[in-house]
């Protein structure tokens, strides 16, 4: 019986880092807690860094380390599995008086009431500059940018400060349109909120399409495939994130000796409010593995899917801020923490449209791969690059096929084959409308993209996808169009796996003309946490 879990618990520096926690009743496959109980109006949240409740990790391990105050003194103690029960009952009551006793703890979320959202599209590349500008200087949230005129900038704002907003949106006389009148509402309705109740005490997994799923259901639906298909899905661990979870990287093959067909590789959750990605990679994941139907996807193709690249930035998106983006890792400036994961690959690294500034939401890094969340997955796709012929990552919002280069408007030779093959994918869309074209000419210059690194390491099909939608609801699409999402992109995966089946391996160069086609074109093992080192504070 695991009563509490604790995340997050090495004091990175010295410094305790933020210590999350959840309730749980009954052992997981894989850690010994999925099934995260609400504790009346308690959610899940992160204590502060000073609280001295909890801090440790509880495993259903015979070894479990346990670091607190109360019981250890200043170091981590391996406890006996009743010891250890014993004292967790204690610090579960202790706990709960805690939690409700500090407004801190019982209201942990960054709270977006009175927030909205405008969408605002320049007209000229003066009234574009004038956006950026403001959106510095007021310090506004920016969800989308907008590449050129007329296409839409999207921008958090604040209640205090909409009113001089107009003003300077009407002084300047720039229009624009609210998208999201309450942003928490927004946020709050985007979910339904049984997301963390099992379907049954007995079911296997969690996992379901049609909520956003906190990342304990995401790896234990995993772990349960690779038990329940084990000569079909090896779960792969690459390496640990800055607050030490695993990377899990699912290989889906029929092959008797998996590793030598031609693959492809899927990744989601860069970015770590955009929902929508990590559920549609796991939808994807589904259909590959559950679905008879659709085992001709994996006739002479092996799959390398990683549904959550950046879980420290994912889980931090239920428990503390809906918006954030980054990864969780320290910077130069204790106030902010995270690097942008997708200006932090090592081709073209800290170019165009990236930033040096640890604030800011593109910060690249201290150097390229320096978040352990990108080394690990490009020492990974290294090692399996002349197998994997087609590199396949999933954002949103925008509805666009984004084809490399993103650094800037630079496109490689074979160029008009990514784009024919993309055309094709997408031609396989029914509801959802997407643009196709080169990334930086369509979208927006942004160097250190890992799209552009896959390319450059020689896959010669790389795509980034940016999902649903086009801005209505941005990333807080509602809970109810990740199946409409999925369903509709999944066709294209058969167009990827025909293609990769016969395919092989062209090394890229580059170069800076333009191709001779019309752009842009616009067409309708069991896994396990590795209890971390921790000193108490
Ligand atoms: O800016 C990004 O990283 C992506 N858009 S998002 O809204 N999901 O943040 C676009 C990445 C495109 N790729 C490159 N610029 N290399
Ligand atoms: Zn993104």
């Amino acid at each position: 019986m695991c009563l509490v879990q604790v995340h997050h618990i090495c004091r990175m520096h010295g410094k305790p880092s933020r210590t999350s926690f959840s309730f749980t009743e009954k052992p997981n496959r894989f850690d010994g807690c999925i099934n995260i109980l609400k504790l009346g109006n308690i959610r899940t949240g992160c204590l502060g860094d000073n609280n001295p409740f909890l801090f440790g990790v509880a495993t259903p391990l015979k070894k479990l380390f346990l670091c607190h105050r109360l019981f250890s003194g200043d170091n981590c103690k391996t406890l006996s599995e009743k010891t250890y029960t014993k004292r967790m009952s204690l610090l579960l009551l202790l706990t709960i008086v805690a939690l409700q006793s500090s407004p801190a703890i019982s209201d942990p979320f960054v709270s977006y009431s009175g927030y909205k959202v405008w969408a605002i599209s320049p007209r000229t590349n003066e009234e574009n500059q004038f956006l950026g500008k403001m959106s510095q200087q007021y310090g506004l949230t920016v969800l989308r940018e907008a590449k050129f005129v007329n296409s839409s900038m999207d921008l958090v704002i604040p209640p205090t400060l909409e009113r001089d907003l107009k003003n300077v949106m009407d002084n300047a006389n720039i229009p624009f349109v609210v998208t999201i009148n309450d942003l928490q509402t927004a946020i709050d309705n985007q979910n339904s909120n049984n997301d963390e109740i099992p379907n049954s005490r007995a079911a296997a997994h969690n996992m379901t399409w049609t909520n956003y799923h906190r990342l304990s259901n995401i790896y234990g639906y995993m772990s349960y495939l690779t038990t329940t298909y084990p000569n079909l899905v090896t779960l792969i661990n690459i390496g640990i994130s800055y607050e030490k979870r695993p990377l899990y990287v699912l290989r889906i093959s029929n092959s008797s000796s998996p590793g030598t067909n031609p693959a492809i590789w899927i990744d989601g959750g860069i970015h770590a409010r955009e929902w929508i990605s990590p559920a549609t990679v796991s939808y994807f994941i589904q259909q590959l593995v559950e679905v008879p139907a659709n085992a001709k996807l994996l006739q002479n193709v092996d799959w390398y899917i990683m549904p959550v690249m950046n879980p420290d930035g994912y889980e931090y998106t239920f428990v503390k801020d809906r918006l954030w983006r980054k990864t969780r890792s320290l910077t130069s400036n204790p106030s902010c923490p995270g690097v942008d994961p997708n200006r932090n690959f090592g081709y073209k690294w800290g170019g165009l449209g990236t930033s040096t500034d640890p604030c800011s939401a593109v910060f690249k890094g201290t150097k390229a791969f320096s978040e352990p969340e990108t080394i690990a997955t490009s020492n990974y796709i290294l090692g399996k690059s002349s197998q994997i012929k087609l590199y396949l990552t999933f954002h949103s919002y925008g509805q666009y096929a984004l084809i490399p280069y993103g650094y800037d408007v630079v496109y490689p030779p074979d160029y008009n084959d990514m784009l024919a093959l993309a055309n094709k994918a997408v031609s396989k869309f029914t509801k959802y409308k997407f643009s196709v074209g080169s990334t930086a000419a369509l979208l927006y210059a942004a160097a250190g993209g890992s799209g552009d690194w896959a390319k450059s390491i020689g896959i010669k099909y790389s795509y980034t996808f940016e999902l649903a939608d086009t801005g209505a609801n941005g990333f807080t699409l509602p809970a109810s169009q990740i199946l409409p999402v999925g369903q509709d992109f999944f066709p294209a995966l058969d167009v990827f796996a025909t293609q990769v089946s016969a395919a092989t391996t062209t090394t890229a160069r580059v170069t800076t003309s333009k191709p001779t086609t019309k752009l842009p074109t616009t067409t309708s093992k069991k896994p396990t946490i590795t209890p971390c080192r921790c000193t108490c504070p």
